[in-house]
């Protein structure tokens, strides 16, 4: 029986990446006279680093124009990211990158059911906080009753420890929740936490290979596209499709 839909938050409920985060560390490399800029397919690249400051580190280990010293690096990824994430609630207040088709839609029809919501992410709070308060009001938290973020995590994805934790938080066995990801590192996070994983394929991982989660497809907004397909019925994605691919796993998963 599903409880809970542990949501991940960039790539998953809103296309944060290219026009949210990208902008927002090139707008801080700006801030401090840095002449780093990361284009559209270098930041895609960079995606498979989780983590904003990891990613920072990871981009300067293999620059010549980048501090030497390992402390200066850290001490510099540290501003950084400070001033990326100041840039990155601005952004959102200026210009908030939409829900993706289908999300809304999805958290009503399965709250209506009693179905509870929390965040699963990488990303740190005061992203969550700019992107959902604006979705979803000030009271947002009480859509999504559990929040655990980058900061509350010492390993981030595809360390499953954020999806523990969240199960821990809501009280529920990994069978009871169902994740929602986009990313082959967030897939894997889930998994390794033993909660089935649907995919909605996202901008950056839209042919990254996954070949774990219970069901693929392009989106929560439709039924076309989908493996396995969905549920018979109208409309995006919900409830009952989840409930079909998650029993469809669990009846594969009892098989000799
Ligand atoms: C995505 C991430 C994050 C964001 C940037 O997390 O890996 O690092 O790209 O946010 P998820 P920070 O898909 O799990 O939501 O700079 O705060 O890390
Ligand atoms: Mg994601």
């Amino acid at each position: 029986m599903i409880r809970a839909i542990l949501w991940d938050v960039d790539g998953t409920l809103a296309e944060t990446e290219r026009d949210g985060h990208r902008v927002a560390f090139n707008l801080a490399f700006e801030s401090m006279g840095l002449p780093w800029r990361w284009d559209e397919a270098h930041y895609g690249a960079l995606l498979r680093i989780t983590g904003g400051r990891e990613r920072l580190l990871h981009d300067m280990a293999r620059r010549s124009d980048a501090p030497v010293l390992a402390d200066e690096r850290i001490e510099l990824s540290r501003e950084l990211h400070r001033r990326k994430t100041a840039r990155y609630a601005a952004l959102m207040r200026e210009q908030p990158t939409p829900l993706r088709d289908g999300v809304r839609e999805l958290i009503e029809s399965a709250r209506a059911e009693g179905v509870r919501m929390a965040i699963a992410t990488t990303t740190s709070r005061a992203n969550v906080v700019a992107l959902l308060s604006h979705h979803f009001g000030a009271q947002w938290t009480q859509v999504f009753e559990t929040v655990v973020c980058g900061e509350d995590v010492r390993h981030k994805k595809p360390d499953p420890e954020v999806y523990r934790r969240c199960l821990s938080a809501l009280a529920l066995e990994p069978n009871e929740a169902v994740a929602i990801e986009d990313s082959p590192g967030g897939v894997a996070a889930a998994q390794a936490a033993g909660v089935p994983v649907v995919v909605t394929r996202s901008e950056y991982f839209a042919d990254a290979p996954i070949d774990s989660a219970v069901a693929i497809g392009p989106g929560l907004h439709t039924r076309d596209g989908w493996r396995p397909a969905p549920a018979l019925g109208p409309g995006g994605i919900g409830m009952e499709d989840l409930r079909h691919w998650c029993m469809q796993m669990e009846s594969v998963s009892h098989l000799p």
